[in-house]
């Protein structure tokens, strides 16, 4: 790769228009390591005509569902074939664990090419047999005389916005239903973390993605990431980031009445049940809180627990939470890497702050680690109330708040008092109770005795401000596809 990295528009590497670039700094040391070029309006409005030309010329939306399938498949295996690059890439970037990012990202990425390369054959609609609207005579009696089918077009230029937790991954899944379905797109990706996306244009044109079809921008959101939300050109938008910005981004949708699909923040709730073992539960709670050091929209960041067990609970989950091993992303059995940027650092020791002010009991954690990069020492409070900032707000960071409930209608009430909905937990070996609670919940995604399994095959979103529509499976292709009615007579135009 060269020195400045720059923008991929139209098949082709290209500087900003402004010559302007950006630095990307090592998480680990807040110094440093690239330059990248810094889009804006002129970048986005060439990189929408290439796309809109890719798309017209239909070189990729008319291409067969078949052949568009193989290409996806090309790119999955270019992932995988890659993976030891892209996975430390990846850490190098965002500052997660390489071992998550060989595990979890990298593969999990591939995995959505190949699983929405299966669908690009398979977008086919529906015939409809029609009643005799207009009491029309058919030659042909017995049969009905018309009968409708309908298309499953793609929608355009699609203008697609992700965050920097999961760089590669928030990329799969915009880019792959959004390819599979014949759409053309720009994306830009967060500006913490732009690198995988470079590297994945690279790979996109050895898998003959078509010029056009994909252009990657660089840059920051009230500059690029505006432009594309305000282009004429842009078809539809897709945002995956803060619920703050998605309400921009959905402004900017409504202005141009373009289908437009969110995800946003959570505030998601972990219940435990009080007949669980214990020590299982708590390392389902840790794991559901502090992968991904906390960045995660779904983490599990108000944990409920039963009064019967929470005494028992909270020591150990303050015991496991300080043998978290948190240290450089590269080295081995580190769980914990650097947080992503300086922002996010002084987010977290805001809301650790606020915590204490606010009367919760810090049991652990609650620093910054070490004065160089962006670490944060695991931290668990307990005794949180849900009035408390920390129990509302997304802190999106190592910080778990333990919440004690008595009854089930309780947990569920509280639960569901968010004004988030994105995703929910449930730890317990009755029956009754996870079936009850699951569809008391008001989330879109109830994860029982297990938590952040993600499955390329099933929706992700969320209800509430956590957003609008679904991302993944078979109801991600809706929101890249129209569908197109087609009536048609079944008798000859004839006199
Ligand atoms: O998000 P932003 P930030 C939450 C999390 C985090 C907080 C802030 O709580 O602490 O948001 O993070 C682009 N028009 N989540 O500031 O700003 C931006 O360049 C168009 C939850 O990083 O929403 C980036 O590409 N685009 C979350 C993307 O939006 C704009 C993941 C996300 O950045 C823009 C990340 C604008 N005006 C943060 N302003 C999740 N749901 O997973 C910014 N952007």
């Amino acid at each position: 790769m060269p020195a400045v990295m720059l923008l991929f528009i139209g098949g082709e590497w290209s500087p900003a228009a402004s010559g302007k670039t950006f630095a990307v700094l090592d998480p680990r040391t807040g110094q440093e390591v690239f330059r990248v070029a810094e889009a804006d309006k002129e970048d986005v409005d060439r990189a929408v005509a290439a796309a809109r030309r890719a798309f017209d010329e239909g070189e990729w939306s008319r291409m067969s569902g078949k052949q568009r399938g193989k290409v996806l498949l090309k790119l999955a295996q270019l992932i995988e074939d890659n993976a030891d690059e892209m996975a430390a890439i990846e850490s190098l970037d965002n500052g997660k664990p390489l071992v998550m990012s060989k595990i979890a990202d990298i593969p999990l990425s591939a995995d959505h090419f190949r699983y929405y390369a299966g669908w690009a054959d398979k977008l086919h609609g529906k015939t409809i047999p029609c009643d005799n609207t207009f009491g029309k005579a058919s030659r042909a009696a017995q049969w009905l005389p018309f009968f409708a089918y309908t298309l499953h077009e793609p929608i355009g230029v699609v203008g697609q916005i992700i965050p920097w937790n999961f760089p590669l991954l928030m990329l799969a899944w915009k880019v792959a239903p959004a390819l599979a379905a014949g759409n053309t797109i720009v994306l830009k990706p967060a500006e913490q973390t732009p690198l995988n996306a470079l590297r994945f244009a690279e790979l996109c044109a050895e898998a003959g993605v078509p010029n056009g079809a994909i252009n990657i921008l660089p840059g920051f959101g009230p500059t690029a990431g505006a432009a594309i939300c305000r282009h004429p050109g842009v078809d539809k938008l897709a945002f995956t980031g803060s619920t703050e910005v998605g309400r921009l981004v959905m402004k900017e949708a409504s202005e141009r009445i373009v289908p437009v699909t969110l995800e946003l923040g959570g505030k998601s709730a972990l219940i435990i049940d009080k007949h669980v073992d214990v020590d299982k539960a708590v390392e389902d709670a840790h794991f559901a809180l502090f992968f991904n050091h906390g960045q995660c929209c779904a983490a599990g960041s108000r944990t409920y627990v039963h009064a019967d067990i929470y005494d028992e609970f909270v020591a150990k989950a303050a015991a496991r939470a300080q043998r978290r091993v948190v240290g450089d992303p590269f080295e081995e059995g580190v769980e914990q890497g650097p947080q992503v940027d300086q922002d996010q650092l002084n987010k977290i020791l805001a809301y650790i702050d606020v915590g204490q002010r606010e009367g919760a009991r810090m049991l652990c954690g609650g620093k910054r680690r070490g004065d160089a990069g962006y670490f944060v020492e695991p931290t668990v409070f307990a005794d949180v109330t849900d009035q408390m900032k920390i129990a509302q707000e997304e802190i999106f960071g190592p910080v778990q708040s333990i919440l004690k409930y008595h009854t089930t209608e309780e947990v569920i009430a509280r639960a569901n008092k968010s004004e988030y909905g994105l995703a929910s937990g449930i730890i317990s070996n009755d029956v009754g109770f996870v079936n009850t609670v699951s569809r008391s919940l008001k989330a879109g995604t109830v994860w029982v005795n297990c938590y952040n399994v993600y499955d390329s095959a099933v929706p992700f979103g969320g209800y509430r401000l956590s957003g609008v529509g679904r991302d993944k499976g078979e109801y991600a292709l809706e929101n890249y596809t129209q569908v197109k009615a087609v009536y048609q007579s079944l008798e000859p135009n004839q006199p």
